[in-house]
């Protein structure tokens, strides 16, 4: 049997829509959240996110934050950055850093990382208050 030409176009769309709608369903189905939204100004603050399955409300342990950058974006100053590395955490699905929060304010933690079994990178943005 030869099916249509639209008919054919119509599956090969439908199956591409399908492919599409996955990727992006999985990679939407993670949020990193703070701990803590209010955090010291200085050297050495601490912030910690956790990072949840969202159909299922559990801590993903194991992921690699493979980039993060952390600025003032919330107050308008995405080009102000701080410097911050990557602590031990013994928290399941926490993932903890210490950065220089040089100025009081906003500051946005942006995360792209990797999810064991997750082929899609998963992106994040969580926003901090440094007080002082
Ligand atoms: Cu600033």
């Amino acid at each position: 049997m030869t099916l249509p030409i639209s008919f054919r176009a119509g599956l090969a769309a439908l199956a591409l829509s399908l492919i599409a709608t996955g990727a992006l369903a999985a990679a939407a189905d993670y949020e990193f959240q703070p701990l803590k939204v209010d955090v010291k100004k200085g050297a050495g603050s601490e912030l910690a996110v956790r990072l949840v399955h969202k159909a299922t409300g559990k801590p993903v342990t194991g992921a690699v934050l493979f980039r993060t950058r952390l600025d003032m974006g919330p107050d308008s100053m995405a080009e102000m950055t701080a410097r911050h590395v990557a602590m031990p955490s013994s928290e399941p699905g926490v993932y903890r850093f210490k950065a220089d929060l040089t100025m009081a304010g906003g500051w946005a933690l942006r995360i792209m990382g990797k999810v064991p079994g997750e082929k899609d990178t998963v992106q994040g943005v969580v926003v901090f208050q440094a007080k002082d």
